[in-house]
């Protein structure tokens, strides 16, 4: 009998990456959706990996408990992975109450799920290097206390905490990955890295001739979505429970970022890129690196795809999809 994941937010990066990877390994993969007026579902993402008819859809929001139960009978999942959330930093001060519903509470609704109708099912919860916040410890692992810095890491700590509190109140395998940022040519145009990746293909075709960014101060320890999503399903693979960091261990400027995409193009950044104080947060993240070492030494995880070569990934696939 082929192993049953629900994934909620499947519509997203990781869900569709996640997805792929399960189905890869022969699982009967389920994914949490909205329905919205203008599309049934989107689905985009799905479609972009070519695999939109193989997933099952159910409609269903974070914010609504009975039908998460309601899934929960009808899947009857061996595994549950937490992706669904209000997950731009930016937009959680502009939608702060939001974001702790869903990106917070949503957590206790789904943990709610499984502990009322299949306890047995393993748990994965989409925590954040974003708790870390202002950082404790130069380097951050899974003993760096933390120091939210938005309303979305603030609603990201809760549920990292409502996590290890399940698996303890009520013994469920409930694991938590503190992952760092990671981005792949299906991330949301808003991040950092599309953003910039988008706007090179961009003025590489004559579409347009500036880019508008924030604080390129910022430093971030970016992966790949693929690398990342083979991390959470080792995760629920291993007999016990645990939290885990998953990062590079290597950390960069925004501005050294947007450098590698403008040179691959073969464009010069001082031509084209306008620092826009609009662009700017309430309070910063201003550097974030990770210690992966308890991963890699629990179960073998390590990063396979560098930032040069994500970048260059990320700038050729917007290239493509703006030619067409
Ligand atoms: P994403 O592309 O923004 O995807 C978010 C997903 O959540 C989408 O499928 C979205 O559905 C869904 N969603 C939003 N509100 C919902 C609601 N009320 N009910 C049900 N689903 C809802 O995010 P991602 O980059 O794939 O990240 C996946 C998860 O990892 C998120 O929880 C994120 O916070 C966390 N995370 C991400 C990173 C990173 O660098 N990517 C790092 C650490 C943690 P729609 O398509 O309908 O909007
Ligand atoms: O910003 C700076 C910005 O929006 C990165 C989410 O997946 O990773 C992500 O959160 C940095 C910040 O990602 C612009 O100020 C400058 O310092 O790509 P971002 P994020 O905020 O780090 C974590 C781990 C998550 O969990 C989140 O869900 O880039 N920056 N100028 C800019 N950022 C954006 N978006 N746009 C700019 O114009």
């Amino acid at each position: 009998m082929a192993k049953k994941a629900l994934v909620t937010g499947i519509t997203g990066q990781d869900g569709a990456y996640l997805a792929q990877l399960l189905l890869e390994k022969g699982y009967e993969v389920h994914g949490l959706a909205r329905r919205s007026s203008t599309s049934d579902v989107n689905l985009t993402r799905l479609e972009w990996l070519g695999i939109e008819r193989e997933v099952r859809i159910t409609d269903g929001d974070l914010l609504d408990l009975s039908g998460l139960v309601r899934t929960m009978q009808d899947v009857k999942p061996d595994e549950v992975y937490n992706l669904g959330a209000q997950s731009f930093v930016k937009s959680s001060w502009q939608q702060p109450i939001l974001t702790g519903q869903v990106t917070g509470l949503g957590v206790t609704n789904v943990l709610e799920a499984v502990r009322l109708e299949k306890s047995d099912a393993r748990f994965y919860q989409a925590s954040s290097s974003e708790m870390y916040g202002l950082i404790q410890e130069p380097m951050q692992s899974e003993t760096t206390p933390f120091y939210p810095r938005s309303p979305y890491a603030v609603a990201k700590l809760y549920g990292h905490w409502l996590t290890i509190n399940y698996r303890e109140s009520f013994g469920l395998h409930a694991s938590s990955g503190i992952l760092f940022n990671h981005e792949s040519p299906l991330r949301g145009i808003e991040f950092v890295t599309r953003k910039v990746t988008d706007a090179v293909a961009r003025i590489k075709l004559g579409m347009a001739k500036e880019l508008r960014l924030g604080n390129i101060d910022a430093k971030r320890d970016w992966g790949h979505s693929k690398d990342y999503v083979r991390a959470m399903w080792m995760m629920l693979q291993q007999d016990v429970a645990d939290d885990y960091v998953i990062a590079t261990g290597r950390t960069t400027t925004v501005r050294d970022m947007c450098k590698i995409a403008f040179n691959h193009a073969g464009l010069n950044i001082d031509d084209h890129l306008i620092i826009d104080p609009v662009l700017f947060r309430p309070a910063e993240v201003d550097v974030l690196l990770g210690n992966p070492q308890k991963a890699k030494e629990k179960f073998g995880w390590e990063p396979k795809i560098t930032l040069e070569e994500m970048i260059v990934e990320m700038v050729e696939a917007d290239l493509k999809r703006l030619s067409k």
